[in-house]
């Protein structure tokens, strides 16, 4: 039997049309009607943010926090890294913006603050940081740089639903961060995501924009419809009852997998960070050629022939790709290039078996 990357995890059906019944009574289907309210008020609690808005995936939802900070259009530079998804650097470019590549650290593959200041011009106007695989990018470092800076901070943190560091969410960090709720993620209402943010003073600027920027019977702001439906947000009131448990099913998964492949040569696994309570989103594996013998694609193609697809999450590093290409040589990334090169993500879902896991550990350590 086929085994993907992720399964994503969804409601019984009953629970879900009970949720969706009162939608055919109002016939209020979208525009942040009654259960994107009620939807927005669990997240925000869940996630223990101070504000939340959502969006209809979590591409348009940095689109969203970039305009709404007012960077759109300035041409100016926002420093990121490229071992991410390419939604991150598109988000950027299509706010008329120049993406500047910072590098990664190998050990957690977040911006490295290190690297970060000697990227920082008079150009400069935002720092954008990934919280790769629910991995929390030096959050101190990175405001404290900002900060001595004067430039805004948004964090993309799609994989950082429920991740909290020293007891606080994920989305409390920076001026904004932007949280995908895709049908992939540990959390999910089908498509959808969300913007955590601290200034109410944003509130109302990220409500409009999502609806074309109307603002009254004026347009301030050039938006577009990027708005959650009824549908969406009644899986998301659903799947939300349930996340515990999905994340609690991911542990132990991951644990298994810690079992057979933690201290193999050559093999690393991604340990939980100091402070950190984790979400199980992914479980990348970095394969070192020369030590373990074989290669990131060739364990890849192992897996592909007996069924089983893994993802190269992330690879090519987005600043590799042709539409990057004019950018990628003024700031060299080899930290970047070399985990994009080496690094897999293995199956990982609630309802993945032990056994399961067992036959995909066989492969990968089977000798080619
Ligand atoms: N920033 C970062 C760092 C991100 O990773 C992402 C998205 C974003 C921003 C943007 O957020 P969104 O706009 O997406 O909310 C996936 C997702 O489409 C994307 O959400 C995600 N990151 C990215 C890392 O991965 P693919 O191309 O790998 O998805 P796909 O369709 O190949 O799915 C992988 C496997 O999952 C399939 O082989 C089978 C399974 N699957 C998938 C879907 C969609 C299902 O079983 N059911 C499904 O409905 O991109």
């Amino acid at each position: 039997m086929s085994i993907y990357v992720t399964r994503p995890s969804v409601p019984d059906i009953n629970e879900y049309l009970e949720e969706i019944r009162p939608i055919f009574e109002t016939r209020i289907l979208t525009n942040m009607g009654p259960e994107y309210l009620k939807l927005k008020k669990q997240l925000t609690a869940y996630l223990g943010v101070p504000e939340l808005s959502m969006f209809v995936n979590g591409h348009m939802a940095l689109e969203m926090a970039i305009q709404a900070l007012g960077l759109r259009d300035t041409g100016g530079e926002v420093i990121t890294t490229p071992f991410t998804f390419i939604s991150t650097t598109n988000a950027i470019a299509r706010n008329g913006l120049k993406p500047v590549f910072c590098d990664v650290k190998p050990d957690d593959y977040t911006m490295d603050p290190e690297k970060l200041e000697a990227l920082i011009t008079e150009k400069t106007v935002a720092i954008l940081p990934v919280h790769v695989y629910g991995n929390l990018c030096d959050v101190d470092a990175i405001d404290a740089i900002a900060k001595k800076h004067r430039l805004k901070v948004i964090y993309d943190a799609a994989h950082a639903f429920g991740v909290r560091y020293r007891g606080v969410g994920a989305g409390n960090f920076g001026d904004m961060s932007m949280f995908s709720f895709h049908a992939t993620k540990v959390f999910n209402t089908i498509e959808g995501g969300a913007v955590a943010f601290r200034d109410p003073a944003y509130r109302e600027k990220l409500h409009e924009l999502k609806n074309y920027g109307i603002h009254g019977e004026d347009v301030t702001d050039i938006g577009p419809n990027a708005k959650m439906d009824e549908f969406r947000a009644a899986m998301g009131v659903c799947n939300l009852r349930h996340v515990n448990e999905a994340i609690a099913a991911r542990r132990a998964v991951c644990e298994a997998y810690f079992r057979r492949l933690s201290g193999v040569p050559g093999l690393r696994l991604c340990p939980t960070q100091d402070g950190v309570e984790p979400n199980y989103a992914y479980m990348p594996l970095r394969v070192d050629p020369e030590r373990f013998g074989r290669s990131r694609d060739q364990v890849f193609d192992a897996l592909k022939a007996e069924d089983i697809h893994a993802r190269k999450y992330f690879y090519p590093a987005t600043n590799e790709m042709s539409c990057y290409a004019s950018l990628r040589d003024a700031c060299p990334t080899p930290v970047a290039a070399s985990l994009s090169r080496q690094i897999m993500c293995l199956p990982l879902y609630e309802g993945l078996t032990d056994a399961e896991v067992e036959r995909i550990c066989d492969v990968i350590l089977a000798k080619g």
